[in-house]
């Protein structure tokens, strides 16, 4: 089974490709860049959006299109970064400038180390519709990055029941608890019914 991923995330485009066992093409390979334009109000609207422009730009009905949108939220600064954290430091901003800008709001506010979460939203799309699956993993962000593991907010959070940063932990420990390796779970379960 061929599956388009409407994703230019490296990170997760190398993640989804371990964790989804099928064949993934980024649509980059189809279709060139092309500007998607994430104006949703949740992660879940934004994955539909991604999923939607691709399948339709592909012109190809028996397409299967999975989207991935997602981030981390930090309760005590209010849930940010949340839905933006791709663009946290400013429009187009790189994973370490978003990095260092989360870095910076724990430490004005005094903050070492508080529960933050990661979402992942997976929509699928495809001649039956859209569908959607969620996943998430908790744990802790600390005031400083730590490893180079993983991609962008890992090196400074701490998944619960763990005492190192994902940019230092193992990348099979990722792979078996990550908001992505969970929604992927489910989308798979959509995915078996589509074929
Ligand atoms: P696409 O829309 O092309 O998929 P994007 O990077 O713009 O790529 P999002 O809008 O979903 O994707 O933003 C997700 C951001 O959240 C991403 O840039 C990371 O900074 C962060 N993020 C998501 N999952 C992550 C993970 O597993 N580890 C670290 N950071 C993650």
């Amino acid at each position: 089974m061929q599956v388009v991923l409407a994703s230019s995330n490296r990170g997760k485009i190398k993640e989804i490709r371990e964790l989804l066992g099928t064949d993934v093409v980024p649509y980059q390979e189809l279709l060139g860049d092309l500007d998607i334009i994430e104006n949703g109000k949740s992660f879940k609207e934004n994955a539909i959006i991604k999923a939607k422009t691709i399948y339709d730009a592909l012109q190809n009905p028996s397409a299967i299109v999975i989207a991935d949108d997602s981030g981390i939220s930090v309760p005590a600064l209010g849930g940010e970064p949340g839905i933006y954290s791709a663009r946290y430091a400013k429009e187009g901003a790189s994973d370490k400038d978003n990095l260092q800008k989360l870095i910076n709001k724990l430490k004005e506010k005094e903050i070492k180390r508080t529960p933050a979460y990661y979402t992942a939203a997976i929509a699928i799309a495809s001649k039956d519709g859209i569908f959607t699956v969620h996943g998430w993993m908790w744990g802790d962000v600390i005031d400083e990055a730590r490893g180079d593991k993983g991609f962008g907010y890992d090196p400074m959070f701490i998944p619960q029941g763990y005492e190192k940063t994902l940019g230092e932990l193992d990348s099979e420990i990722k792979r078996q608890i990550s908001h992505r390796a969970k929604a992927l779970k489910l989308a798979k379960i959509v995915l078996e019914r589509l074929q």
